[in-house]
């Protein structure tokens, strides 16, 4: 009984909120470049140039404040901390160390789609930029960790934003096609499991994390939403011609999938359905291949105009998935009662965090832990899907101390996995779930994606790099390091 043998123990991060290196060796700007610092209760911005050559920002949650014509760029006087990132571009090597020396099976990494690709719609790619992967998955396998790649995870080349809007458009589409097929055929012999969008359903609450689409409007973001979801579908055909060995696999925030109903009121009941269902309908798409009644219905009563064609229909029921990607840190409350407090109202993030659950505690940045939600949403999906599952995220945002000792005792790190990795075990063992692997969300400490942080540490390695951007950029293990070798050295059997 227990987590399967070659059961896929890691962690995961993203090419953005590690590399740092971000004009280097020919890559150019991506979304994330134009993002400053935030914290849990002041927004990040996004920095950009008017026509008549004024700069201004606008907060990442109030997107619809920036004004159309905006051209995204990097302005002098901010700091941006994807920038530098932790460095891991000049540091793999000593990473990916001790990511082997923790025991990892597989890490979860994305490639920068502007190191290949610098402006997003060259017709050849940025060698140093391939080259570069080729070191890091060379890297990994001498280690014995399998790669385990998102195309593209939370960044867009800011060229394809600047110059059409990036996912607006469906030339989008076909960029973004070339540079799958390039990374597909590149390291056809050396990655075997992929994930197209990170997180794509992540389009219902902001546009621009992850398609550079300045918009929180659904009217915009939804036709955008569909123009990856085509260009996921050829992906994944694309790239099972390539290699009919891949595993490629969606991902979505199941964050936002599993919703409890504040209360019995039937009308919470409902409203709990429909929140989830905005978030079902990419898995129905990616795992069915076709769009579900409900969301077209949805579409239609909100006048959202997506201009779904005959072949894009024939693409998306081609190209279904192997496996069942998710993110999950927390679940949600939806309800129709207009007394229930806000969970986290002094957030930027506040609406998109929702209304608090009386009977659960949450991380300092206001988002919920409840470990018991984990096997909620693997049984609900594999008994919906009956797909191998993935959880390819879940971690704790936590501002860690250095003890006098120099390391980090971070057990309510611990205990927070600990209780996670029980409840992925119990819907194992209990519930017959079909589970790949468990790739824990940042391993090593590195820039969050909300808020730009990093003080929001997530990892089993401290590193020395601070919100003002100063540190030594010096790995150093935390408690919580010993403990996953352990868990992972035990198959998931001793926690
Ligand atoms: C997910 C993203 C990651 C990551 C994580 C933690 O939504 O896929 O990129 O950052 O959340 O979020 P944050 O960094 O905002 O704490």
């Amino acid at each position: 009984m227990g987590f399967k043998e070659g059961f896929l123990w890691g962690g995961a991060t993203a090419a953005n909120q590690l590399e740092g290196a971000w004009d280097v060796d020919g890559r150019g700007p991506s979304t994330d470049d134009v993002a400053t610092g935030g914290s849990a209760t002041a927004p990040r911005y996004l920095t950009y140039r008017m026509p008549d050559g004024t700069v201004g920002k606008g907060g990442l949650f109030s997107l619809d404040e920036i004004p159309s014509e905006a051209e995204f760029c990097c302005v002098e006087g901010e700091y941006y901390p994807n920038h530098e990132g932790i460095d891991f571009y000049h540091r793999y090597e000593e990473d990916i160390q001790l990511f082997a020396e923790m025991g990892f099976k597989a890490f979860r990494m994305s490639i920068a789609w502007s190191r290949i690709f610098p402006a997003g719609d060259e017709l050849e790619p940025n060698e140093a930029g391939l080259a570069f992967y080729d070191r890091v998955f060379d890297c990994l396998i001498a280690h014995g960790i399998e790669p385990v790649v998102t195309i593209s995870h939370y960044e867009t080349p800011l060229g394809l934003v600047n110059k059409w809007g990036a996912w607006r458009d469906r030339r989008t589409i076909d960029c973004f096609c070339r540079y799958a097929e390039t990374v597909f055929r590149r390291y056809r012999d050396k990655v075997k499991y992929w994930m197209t969008f990170n997180e794509i359903n992540c389009m219902n609450i902001n546009g621009w994390i992850g398609a550079g689409v300045a918009s929180g409007d659904p009217r915009v973001t939804l036709p955008a939403a569909h123009n990856q979801l085509v260009a996921a579908a050829r992906a994944v055909r694309m790239g099972h011609e390539i290699n009919p060995d891949f595993q490629i696999g969606c991902m979505v925030t199941f964050s936002q999938g599993m919703v409890y109903p504040y209360c019995c009121d039937p009308a919470d009941v409902h409203a709990a359905w429909e929140l989830a269902a905005r978030c079902y309908f990419f898995l129905d798409v990616q795992c069915r291949g076709y769009y579900p009644s409900y969301q077209l219905k949805y579409y239609e009563h909100e006048g959202i105009h997506v201009d779904i064609t005959d072949e894009d229909r024939a693409d998306l029921a081609a190209g279904t998935v192997d496996y069942i990607g998710f993110s999950y840190y927390r679940s949600c409350v939806a309800t129709t009662h207009d007394d229930v407090p806000l969970v986290a109202p002094d957030s930027p993030m506040a609406k998109v965090l929702g209304v608090k659950n009386p009977y659960l505690g949450t991380t300092d940045w206001g988002w919920t832990i409840d470990p018991l939600g984990l096997r909620n949403a693997l049984d609900v999906l594999y008994d919906r899907y009956q797909m191998p599952l993935f959880v390819v995220e879940n971690g704790f945002g936590a501002i860690d101390e250095v003890g006098p000792d120099g390391i980090v005792a971070d057990d309510a790190r611990i205990a927070y996995m600990r209780a996670h990795i029980e409840a992925m075990r119990d819907a194992v063992d209990e519930d017959g779930v079909d589970l790949m692997g468990y790739t824990m969300w940042g391993p090593i400490d590195l820039v969050s994606a909300s808020t730009g942080e990093m003080r929001k540490r997530y990892g089993f390695i401290y590193v020395d790099k601070h919100d003002d951007g100063t540190g030594t950029l010096a790995r150093s293990r935390k408690k919580s390091f010993g403990w996953y070798r352990h868990v992972i050295e035990t198959n998931g059997a001793e926690l």
